[in-house]
């Protein structure tokens, strides 16, 4: 186990809905494919998630479904904590913000921030709603947004031009659950004046430099991330509120601040924190190892939560004085379907739970196109279509087909016994050194969150060995040069069981029937994956089906 730590974090899903394609080729498949790699490399790497159960979207579903605010987020969690776990992705704790020690994290973290006066308190005229007796937190109010004139925009983002937005900038405003225009009323909430952290955080982002020293390299980060970034500080830091007038939330522990909570914005990041907690305590480990200065803390994202993750929460790190702050942020795109933006209101969406019902065992075909279509450096678009003929003609007919002629003309030629490997030709030995090189090329892929170009790293092996069998043709041979043919399918092999490692962080159900038709249990990234003489493998079995029409057409009206 090296030293460095790598503590990963998935944005903490809302518990107010199921999980859809979206968020999963958003923030959650890249996250575990780095993790599933970094644990290959034998590195020292924590993978942390969970709820995300307070907000104003939480209490309003409540309201509108007459439930209270726990009945919804105790439905949400368990769903979306047994969907990715279906899924694959791999967390090593999937934790909640409504569990107690959270709230003990949170509040001890706001006290530390209070005490040195990070915050600045302020009396100001927020919108009320006569008719519900209640402030209106931002997602309870929505207008016409002052920068794309979207009016369907909230209080706090517009979600259509990713600006994060105050209330009262809003065009018209309506509140939510009464419909009716709010009034403005006083109230006192803590600030935090992010100009304040202006000039630091500029030097962070632009040059990588934090307390005069590089932190990390600028170029590594997704140049949407640091052009989302330094737009909003160069549209000029302002306070923000960080506490809110609602009744479900981590109570502001300060005496006379009854009915105000954290703004969710506030407590969810430490979130990861306290998940960090509560797994130290299960695992025996200082959870704080993880998020020491030397800790590489990596947060992966959709593209409308950079700014939360990396400004505000690095600012509220730093001001914290005790933790590192992200050496990355690797943020995607949006996916869309169809063609059309993924809409939960609409039902414009993939459930991730239904798939797993539809496509029962057919995890690794949603994915490898989830992660074959990754929205890395633009919006992307997943059709059905498209989903059936990359899994018909590159998992069924290129990787499929490899793994099978191999594995049946091993048991058929020699009764599933690995055979010797005689005379190498060029060719064998191209094929050997261009293998020799897989494991750092998808490697390097993977370490710079280039998740699409490690697949197709791999998928280029399954490839090659197809071209191989294809240009010696064993099957021919067999009755002529026993020999050339023993070498030919021992290298074939060798092939295979390069793959069985280097599938495991995209597509870890096939790598591991994969691993049991070889036989094998290779459990580090470097570690050689050579077969030895008379190593026996097991039968042959389809590591993937086709999918038929008839299913996407079932898809496809479901959708309408
Ligand atoms: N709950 C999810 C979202 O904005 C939000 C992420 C919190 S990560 C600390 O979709
Ligand atoms: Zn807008």
């Amino acid at each position: 186990m090296n030293s460095k730590k790598y503590t990963v974090t998935s944005a903490l899903p809302y518990a107010n809905g199921p999980l859809h394609i979206g968020h999963i080729a958003g923030a959650y498949l890249p996250a575990d494919i780095y993790v599933r790699y970094r644990k290959l490399k034998k590195d020292d790497v924590l993978f942390v998630c969970g709820s995300d159960e307070h907000g104003a979207a939480i209490t309003l579903r409540a309201k509108k479904e007459g439930k209270t605010p726990k009945e919804i987020v105790d439905y949400y969690h368990d769903l979306n904590k047994s969907t990715f776990k279906e899924f694959g992705i791999d967390f090593d704790i999937y934790h909640r913000t409504s569990e107690e020690l959270h709230h003990q994290t949170a509040q001890e973290f706001f006290s530390v921030l209070e005490s040195k006066n990070i915050f600045t308190k302020k009396t100001s005229e927020q919108f009320y709603d006569q008719e519900h007796q209640q402030f209106l937190a931002d997602r309870y109010i929505s207008g016409q947004c002052p920068k794309c004139s979207f009016d369907g925009a909230y209080g706090d983002q517009c979600e259509k031009c990713g600006s994060a937005l105050s209330p009262n900038e809003l065009i018209d405003p309506k509140s939510t659950l009464s419909g009716n225009t709010p009034v403005l009323k006083s109230t006192s909430h803590w600030y935090l004046p992010m100009q304040d952290h202006e000039v630091w955080l500029k030097d962070w982002i632009e040059n990588g430099i934090l307390d005069g020293e590089l932190h990390h390299d600028p170029k590594q980060w997704r140049s949407q991330v640091n052009g989302q970034c330094m737009s909003w500080i160069n549209s000029g830091l302002r306070e923000r509120a960080m506490t809110r007038d609602l009744d479900w939330g981590v109570q502001v522990p300060v005496e006379g601040a009854d009915g105000k909570v954290l703004y969710v914005w506030l407590d969810a990041p430490i979130g990861y924190i306290s998940a960090t907690k509560e797994w130290a305590s299960q695992n025996n480990k200082d959870w704080k190892d993880y998020w020491k200065k030397d800790a590489n803390l990596i947060h992966f994202i959709g593209k409308d939560n950079i700014v939360f993750h990396a400004i505000i929460f690095p600012i509220i790190l730093k001001a914290h004085g005790d933790f590192a702050l992200p050496v990355n942020v690797p943020a995607n795109e949006f996916l869309n379907l169809e063609g059309q933006k993924l809409s939960t209101s609409r039902n414009w969406a993939i459930w991730l739970h239904e798939y797993l019902k539809d496509f029962e065992g057919q995890q690794d075909a949603l994915r490898y196109v989830l992660c074959a279509t990754a929205p890395e450096s633009k919006d992307t678009d997943f059709t059905w279509k498209d989903f059936q003929t990359r899994n018909n003609s590159e998992l069924v007919g290129i990787l499929g087909n490899f793994i099978n002629r191999v594995v049946v003309l091993t048991n058929k030629y020699y009764d599933g016994l690995v055979p010797g490997q005689n005379a190498l030709q060029d060719y064998d030995k191209e094929v050997l050194s261009y293998l020799d090189c897989c494991g750092d090329k998808v490697g390097d892929c993977i370490e710079n969150y280039k998740m699409r170009d490690g697949l197709s790293e791999v998928m280029n092996i399954a490839r090659l060995g197809n071209k191989y069998l294809a240009d010696t043709e064993p099957w021919k041979l067999k009755k002529t040069d026993e020999k050339r043919t023993e070498t030919i399918l021992n290298i074939a092999l060798q092939i295979s069981a390069s793959l069985s490692v280097y599938l495991e962080p995209f597509l870890p159900f096939a790598a591991k029937q994969l691993s049991q038709m070889l036989n094998v249990n290779f459990t580090s990234w470097d570690e050689s994956k050579s077969l030895d003489k008379d190593h026996k493998i097991n039968s042959s079995a389809l590591l993937f089906a086709k999918i038929e029409d008839d299913k996407m057409e079932e898809q496809l009206n479901k959708l309408k």
